[in-house]
């Protein structure tokens, strides 16, 4: 915090306020004078946590080792390189599975050419992985809820084999029943910040659900639906990646009599997103992965390591950026975080 401090002649005690280096208020205020925050030190909120799990800055320490608030992630994304990942699904589709699972199969081996390099959120992965683990070997599987609020984001240090330096994953998890209220009502997207703030918006088909005669139907359509409100309420980004995932594709192939017909509905409901989300989305790519397998019809892990290759591709909107603004490679980060304060809408 000292470090911040006698750096800066203007501070801000709101950790998302970037004041001291681009004079402006996040709150919108004019005067600067007239904001409640200005010219207090920065806050940072400590909870008991051990050291060697935070991400260090000098002088800061992020909060302990649950899932990030927003705020907390933002320091996360201004202290190093990192990818922002929105996952988004109905409940029951696999969202905390693929995060959990991805922790996981890391602390045993690397997941293509990514390694694990740390975690400033172990408690949360360990909790979401720990069902997975345990709902691979038994029949009946229990998973946490997901509880309802804001988004909360699971952080992973990766390093890449061939490449120099970690890049961070930020993963955003948020109650499934959130996103599919935005079909009735759009505008509560607009409250979801890890939509306009993500790299790749992951979308969701629970495969277990597209083997089933009643509910498949539901399943194109939520995909549909959900992005359908995403963009109404412009929470999405041309520079964005968007990933179609096929999850529990192990049960899909199980299914001798509907599993094919499930792939088919998969495939279609891709090219019906590709035919009228091609011009919101710099790219569209379908994934199937098996996070959570239940027996030996895929591999635990199947198709993530295509997936996290995918996740930390150099974000879109760098390049979109360098086009049209030709920032220093320094003020990137704080690029990425100024219109999703401020509310704006190009990133
Ligand atoms: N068969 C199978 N089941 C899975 C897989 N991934 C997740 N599941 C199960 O699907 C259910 C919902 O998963 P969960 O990750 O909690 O979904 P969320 O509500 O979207 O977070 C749980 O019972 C999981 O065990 C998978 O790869 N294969
Ligand atoms: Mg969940």
């Amino acid at each position: 915090m000292d470090d911040v401090s006698e750096a800066r002649t203007k501070q801000c005690s709101n950790p998302e306020c970037r004041v001291a280096q681009d004079d402006r208020c996040i709150e919108g205020f004019t005067e600067l004078e007239s904001c409640s925050h200005y010219g207090k030190a920065l806050v940072i909120i400590e909870t008991a946590a051990p050291e060697a799990t935070r991400p260090m800055r000098p002088g800061i320490r992020l909060p302990g080792a649950e899932a990030l608030s927003a705020a907390a992630a933002q320091l996360v994304i201004r202290s190093q390189p990192c990818n922002v990942i929105a996952i988004v699904g109905p409940h029951e589709s696999g969202k905390t599975s693929l995060i959990g699972g991805i922790y996981d199969l890391l602390q045993y081996s690397m997941i293509g050419r990514y390694a694990f390099a740390g975690t400033s959120t172990p408690h949360a992965f360990e909790r979401a992985c720990h069902d997975s683990r345990s709902a691979s070997k038994r029949g009946v599987p229990h998973m946490e809820r997901t509880e309802r609020g804001d988004a909360t984001y699971f952080h992973l240090d990766l390093v890449r084999v061939d490449r120099d330096g970690k890049r961070a994953a930020l993963f955003a998890n948020r109650d499934g029943e959130a996103y599919i209220e935005t079909h009735t009502n759009p505008d509560l997207a607009k409250g979801f910040v890890e939509l306009r703030r993500c790299d790749t918006l992951t979308v969701l088909a629970d495969g277990f659900k597209l083997l089933d005669d009643s509910e498949r139907h539901q399943v194109a359509s939520d995909v549909r639906l959900t992005l359908r409100a995403f963009e109404e309420s412009g929470q999405t980004r041309t520079w964005q990646q968007l990933a179609i995932v096929l999850t529990k594709i192990d049960a899909v192939r199980k299914d001798k009599d509907n599993g094919e017909r499930a792939i088919r509905d998969f495939n279609r409901i891709v090219e019906d997103v590709r035919e009228e989300f091609a011009r919101h989305f710099m790219d569209i790519r379908p994934f199937q992965v098996a996070a959570s397998p239940k027996d030996g019809s895929a591999e635990r892990g199947e198709g993530m390591a295509d997936l996290l290759a995918y996740w930390m591709n150099e974000p879109g909107r760098y390049r979109h950026s360098q086009v049209s603004h030709s920032p220093q490679p320094s003020a990137r980060a704080f690029g990425r975080l100024r219109p999703v304060a401020l509310g704006g809408r190009n990133a």
